[in-house]
């Protein structure tokens, strides 16, 4: 089942209707979950709606890897339960989720969405599906990105997985496809929620979302094989 068909059955069941929507402009990630700053804890057993906005996370060298991982779970995870970190996008945008780091310690972005970032940011971006440099767009840079992801497999939405079940595939091109032809223009900048990631979220706890890969045991044996492949 593709991640439109789940997120339009959700829809259906009311998953998604009691959906947090993060109203704040900043907030904090603790080990295994999210204050917002009206003082609502957030540990990924619920929905919550970044409202169409962008999530920016400063973290540090240590705990960059943690935050990416707990971040990038609640993502995936909303996609197969409804319980985890949504946008308010249509049937061809959703979130991708990077670390602003080119795999050298290079910035991908000195500047987002006006704000300063470095290698240890996280970036959220609601956009089209499958722009896996963020810049609002798909092009030939993304399918580039994408076409090499598919060859060697590689983990992570920078590479191709769009809908974050550990594998790139026909999935992903579907996805992708599917926003190319579709996309009326660039997905905008915005002001986006600002997170810090404290000490405690060195050990955030990972919600991996094996358990609800739609029993597909191998698919989810393959993918926690990854997760773990990236400590
Ligand atoms: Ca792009
Ligand atoms: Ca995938």
């Amino acid at each position: 089942m593709s991640s439109h068909s789940r997120l339009a059955a959700l829809v259906s069941a009311g998953v998604l209707a009691t959906a947090v929507t993060v109203q704040a402009d900043s907030v904090t990630v603790f080990s295994g979950g999210l204050l917002l700053s009206n003082g609502t804890f957030f540990d990924g057993s619920k929905t919550l709606n970044l409202g169409g906005r962008d999530l920016i996370v400063t973290a540090e060298p240590y705990n960059r890897d943690a935050v990416l991982k707990w971040v990038t779970n609640l993502v995936a995870k909303a996609l197969t339960d409804g319980h985890g970190i949504i946008g308010d996008g249509s049937a061809q945008t959703g979130l991708a989720v990077l670390l602003n780091n080119d795999g050298s310690d290079n910035p991908l972005f000195d500047l987002f969405d006006g704000r300063k970032v470095n290698i240890n940011t996280i970036l959220v971006k609601q956009t089209w599906n499958g722009d896996t440099n963020l810049d609002g767009i798909i092009n030939a840079d993304d399918y580039f990105s994408v076409d090499s992801g598919f060859v060697s497999q590689l983990p992570g939405y920078r590479n191709g997985d769009l809908n974050y079940d550990g594998l790139i595939n026909a999935d992903d091109y579907f996805l992708i496809d599917s926003a190319f032809v579709g996309q009326t223009s660039t997905a905008s900048d915005g002001s986006p929620i600002l997170g810090i990631a404290t000490d405690e979220s060195a050990g955030a706890a990972v919600p991996l979302p094996a358990s609800v890969w739609g029993g597909l045991a191998l698919l989810a044996g393959l993918a926690v094989h990854r997760v773990a492949r990236r400590d």
